[in-house]
């Protein structure tokens, strides 16, 4: 029959192979993006890992000689940068886009495609920041890059350009991906899952992708001025010129304040699963739980010049901003609070999920105290630049959101993997890198308050330091030990790991009602939602006495093994798609054209001829990819069994 079609020739066709490198390459399946995301992240984890240990090992006694004042700048920011954008967010990531959608009852993502673009974006930025240090020279001004200092007249070579145009990309990942989750979770809820019956991670997505969305922006515009001023001689941010010399710390931390939140409510979503799971409860009050997410996200926008007390705002900017970043701690505080009750009377097993997810609380809570501490403004006049806030934000970043990221590899691993990681190693996992992280950083806040300032590459002794120093050398190493003990875990489990069953945990949310791993389609039917924790009450009644019962078997399945595919049972999946990567490709490539395009700077009339061709074709690639994306059929017409 004759149509409107076009003849649509071979290379234009839509991928059809699920299987092999073209598979993951072309994959839009929101559970092998996850895992592509989990695998990246713990990549960039080592590579910041080993950041940090030259750092400590510099840092390990006076007078160090391991590193270069230049290297050492270098090497502390590539770090903070890598463990932010690379570690700790693309590694929440991987579980919102695993688990989220299967909390819900949804089959994908809102936009599959979409989703495979933020992924490459992300793999290809974080490749890119960190191809700086072959050419000559990486980002050096700190996870903040404060202008001027950032301007191409204090720090010339391209690792400046390198942070504002990579910092960029990894953004428009991120603001891809904030959309799709909320699209997802307003429109894919399976029937019957109303918002207040949403597991707390799934809720946690969701506000964190908001979070994404108000703060990301403030970023972008300050990265295209720095951009901006360093390339085409602009001057947003050069003082000498009649700049506003707080204009980059203000627009940074109206993002770089909610970032934290960004990075650190994930992991709360993650042991507000973990904890009710392994006490035998329902979580403690999860209305407000929930709304002391939100509040935590609302009222994380109006506190960000906390970070700027010793810049001369004043005293009734400093009194306000003190005032609301003591606000934040209450609904901090309502949630150890409902954590701890969950707890409290329960059944509680010491899993290696569990014993992390109390990691979290009980770390997080001495991260949230010295935050309060800093939030008086007086006060945090001594402690601002010294190791005292290196201390505080470990304790947050890596105490809380690392520790939480753990619980949840622990927790859903034989989901994903099909396999149990083993429990004794994985104790041990907790308890070296516990005792690590504790030794590591627990002594800088002493350090800190005795005087020794932050991003310093040596210091001299008889300062009193040394000792602290030397401890926070050994504890980092420890925690090298604790994340080997965890590869090999990996490792072993995926050669010899006991098979795992859909719901080995005993689990409450409807992730654990699907077989392990997660068949390509989540769910043979439909998921139909009558409560929150809905798959435990499948599981169990309760008695008189509020205690639960077993439901007699067979009212209760644990997922039986089927093995009819998708397309047998009528379902629609998203066919896979090269264009994400092509699009993702193309972003890249112009980055590079940007960073090249001035190399001797913006008072210079030198145009790099390189620069302007790489930035010609990374757009006629991201034309391309996107002419190629909308013009692709949704699926592929008389394409095989795919
Ligand atoms: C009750 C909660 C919290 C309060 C009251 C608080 C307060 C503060 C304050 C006032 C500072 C600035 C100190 C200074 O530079 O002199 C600070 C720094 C910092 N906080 Fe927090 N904080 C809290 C939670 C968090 C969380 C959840 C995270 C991340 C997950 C976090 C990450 C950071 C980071 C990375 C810095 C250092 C920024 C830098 O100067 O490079 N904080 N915090
Ligand atoms: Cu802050």
């Amino acid at each position: 029959m004759a149509t409107t079609s076009i003849e649509r020739s071979a290379t234009l066709r839509r991928p059809s192979s699920k299987t092999g490198l073209v598979g993951w390459l072309t994959t839009v399946d929101h559970k092998k993006i996850g895992i592509l995301y989990g695998m990246t992240a713990f990549a960039f984890f080592i590579v910041g890992g080993i950041e940090a240990l030259l750092i400590r090992m510099q840092l390990a006694g006076p007078n160090g000689d391991v590193l270069t004042a230049e290297v050492y700048n270098q090497l502390f920011t590539m770090h903070g940068v890598t463990m932010i954008f690379l570690v700790i967010m693309p590694m929440t990531a991987a579980f919102m886009n695993y688990v989220m959608p299967i909390q819900i009852g949804a089959r994908d993502m809102a936009f599959p495609r979409l989703n495979a673009m933020s992924y490459w974006l992300f793999l290809l930025g974080g490749l890119f920041l960190n191809s700086s240090f072959l050419f000559g020279q990486a980002p050096s001004g700190g996870w903040f890059g404060y202008a001027p200092n950032s301007l191409f007249a204090y720090n010339p070579g391209p690792g400046m350009d390198f942070y504002a145009v990579g910092l960029q990309i990894l953004g428009i990942a991120s603001l891809a991906s904030a959309v799709n989750f909320i699209v997802t979770i307003l429109n894919l809820r399976a029937p019957g899952m109303t918002l207040l019956r949403m597991p707390v991670f799934s809720w946690m997505t969701f506000v964190t992708a908001f979070l994404l969305l108000f703060a990301l922006p403030v970023l972008a515009v300050g990265l295209f001025e720095l951009t901006a001023d360093r390339i085409l001689g602009t001057n947003f941010f050069d003082v000498g010129k009649g700049a506003d010399p707080i204009l980059w710390q203000h627009l940074f931390w109206v993002f770089g304040h909610p970032e934290v939140y960004i990075m650190i409510l994930p992991s709360f979503g993650i042991v507000s699963e973990v904890l009710p799971v392994f006490s035998r409860k329902p979580l403690f009050g999860y209305a407000a739980v929930v709304f002391a997410g939100a509040a935590i996200a609302f009222i994380g926008f109006g506190v960000w010049a906390h970070h700027m007390f010793a810049a001369g705002l004043g005293p009734i900017a400093n009194t306000g901003f003190a005032l609301s970043s003591m606000v934040i701690a209450v609904p901090t505080g309502i949630k150890i609070f409902n954590w701890v009750a969950t707890m409290w009377g329960g059944r509680i097993r010491l899993t290696a999920p569990m014993l992390f997810a109390i990691g979290l609380v009980a770390q997080f809570t001495i991260g949230g105290l010295s935050g309060v501490t800093h939030a008086i403004a007086p006060h945090d006049y001594q402690q601002t630049d010294t190791y005292y806030i290196v201390a505080h934000f470990h304790y947050v970043l890596f105490g809380g959101g690392m520790f939480g990221i753990f619980a949840g590899l622990y927790y859903w691993w034989p989901k994903i993997f099909g396999r149990m990681l083993n429990e004794t190693l994985g104790k041990l996992n907790f308890w070296t890198m516990f005792v690590g992280f504790n030794l590591a950083f627990f002594p800088m806040h002493m350090s800190g308050l005795w005087g020794m300032p932050r991003r310093t590459y040596i210091f001299p002794p008889g300062m009193g330091w040394d000792l602290m120093n030397l401890l926070s050398t050994i504890g980092a190493f420890t925690i090298a030990f604790a994340v080997l003990v965890f590869i090999v875990n990996a490792v072993r489990s995926h050669r010899v790991g006991e098979e795992a069953t859909g719901d080995p945990w005993d689990g409450r949310t409807l992730e654990w009602s699907v077989e392990s791993p997660t068949p390509e389609h989540n769910f043979h039917e439909t998921p139909i939602v009558h409560s929150r924790d809905d798959w435990w009450n499948t599981k169990y009644e309760e008695d008189t006495q509020g205690r639960p019962v077993r439901v007699p078997a067979g009212a209760a399945d644990d997922g039986e093994q089927l093995d009819v595919g998708a397309r047998e049972r009528g379902i629609h999946l998203p066919d896979p798609s090269y264009w994400p990567l092509v699009v993702a490709i193309g972003i890249t490539v112009i980055g590079y054209g940007i960073v090249f395009l001035r190399p001797q700077g913006p008072a210079s009339n030198q145009w790099s001829a390189g620069g302007i061709l790489f930035i010609v074709l990374g757009v006629v690639t991201l034309l391309s990819g996107y002419f190629g994306w909308v013009l692709e059929p949704l699926e592929e017409p008389g394409g095989d069994d795919h």
